[in-house]
């Protein structure tokens, strides 16, 4: 009996408030109109996956505590490989500086000649996942290869939920075996809603096979959200017609849509002796992977130039595989819309600097160091065989 009596007098209550709104004396409540409750929805919608331009700024997962800066994903394998470890440069804003999170370790896969870095959502849950690649040195007796693996969910310290084993579990691409470093990275590059890994690496010329330096990469296609496999075939190796220089010290690559007509541009990069970085551009990924409107070369940023005269503490003998690495990633740090790409030299000290706002052209709109300085000792454990950015 009181159920109904409470019932009723809610149903009154109801009528009264809708009289009231329906006549203006009340009005809702500000925000949770349905056109802000729809905006709320469509902000904190993931980004979709089956669009191309998903990579850059607009990407998520990039942000990995939500905060609004873009965080870095920062790989480092030292000189005596026994480990792969990893930091997340934390929150890069406004004040092109960012904080290193605590070191996070996985075990090596063999001898590394190269390796790298991404950041991605790969199970589709929005939640950011790692993916580490490594190239491994079939010595001169057999051909190098690519392994990587996906670790799940990522936080803002690096730590990570399960790792897969070390993938593929068959039919890596075989690379030859003149490679020295390479990169990583991710996105839908198909459009078909399934994340595919894009990993390149230098075929390095000089004394191991006489050319100079090729940039080359592979598309693994549509990873598999649990899995994290490949579960198409690898692509055709893609061989860039530009060369950088001959005397690299590290490599890696990133993608971005530079001039935001929804098609990725693919971006290879060195870091050569001279200490220079040196980048090409292959504009406009196809479905197949390929540029659909050419590479354009860059002049390159010099370090050197930039007044860092001592940099190579760490030993730098050619075809010795025992230091640096290099890295390059994109995140939009001032905001403006525009892609800003990050270079990293592994080294001690190592140096990050960004090319602000890179355009289809090749060219930025400036270069600023991270972290106020131009090179930086951070990381505590000796020199580097390998790395990236991610
Ligand atoms: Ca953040
Ligand atoms: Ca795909
Ligand atoms: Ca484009
Ligand atoms: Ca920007």
């Amino acid at each position: 009996m009181k159920g109904i009596q409470y019932a009723f007098l809610a149903g009154i209550i109801i009528v009264v408030l809708i009289i009231l709104v329906v006549f203006g004396f009340l009005q809702p409540v500000a925000g949770l109109d349905l056109l802000s409750l729809l905006n709320l929805q469509l902000a904190t919608n993931p980004t979709d996956p089956t669009n191309p331009t998903s990579t850059t700024s607009t990407n998520p997962s990039e942000d990995i505590n939500g905060d609004g800066k873009p965080d870095i994903a920062i790989l480092r394998i030292p000189t005596n490989p026994n480990s792969i470890n990893w930091y997340i440069g934390q929150n890069l804003g406004g004040s092109l500086a960012f904080t290193l999170s605590p070191e996070q370790s996985t075990s090596v896969k063999d001898i590394p000649a190269g390796s790298g870095v991404a950041i991605a959502d790969i199970s589709g849950d929005s939640i950011s996942d790692l993916v580490i690649m490594e190239i491994v040195d079939g010595g001169i007796l057999a051909d190098d290869y690519i392994v990587y693996k996906v670790c799940f969910g990522l936080d803002i310290n690096g730590k990570t939920g399960k790792c897969t084993d070390w993938l593929p579990k068959t039919g890596s691409p075989s690379l030859g075996r003149c490679t020295s470093f390479g990169g990583v990275a991710v996105s839908d590059i198909n459009g078909n809603g399934k994340q595919d890994i894009v990993v390149m690496g230098l075929d390095q010329g000089g004394l191991c096979n006489g050319d100079p330096d090729h940039w080359w990469y592979f598309v693994g296609w549509d990873l598999d959200p649990i899995t994290g496999e490949q579960t198409a075939a690898w692509s055709s190796r893609k061989q860039v017609p530009n060369t950088p220089g001959d005397t690299a010290r590290g490599a890696d690559l990133a993608l971005a849509d530079l001039d935001k007509n929804g098609k990725l541009e693919i971006i290879l990069m060195t870091f050569d002796l001279d200490k220079s970085f040196r980048w090409v551009i292959g504009k406009d990924l196809n479905s197949a992977g390929d540029p659909a409107n050419g590479w354009v070369p860059s002049t390159g940023f010099s370090l050197r130039s930039s007044g860092v005269s001592s940099i190579a503490t760490c030993p730098i003998a050619r075809q010795i595989r025992d230091s640096a690495g290099a890295g390059v990633t994109f995140r939009d740090i001032d905001g403006n819309g525009f892609p800003d790409m990050i270079f990293l030299f592994l080294n001690t000290p190592a140096a990050f600097v960004a090319g602000m706002n890179l355009n289809i052209a090749g060219t930025t709109t400036g270069w600023v160091p991270l972290n106020g300085v131009l090179t930086k000792t951070i990381f505590s454990s000796g020199c580097a065989s390998s790395g990236g950015l991610g």
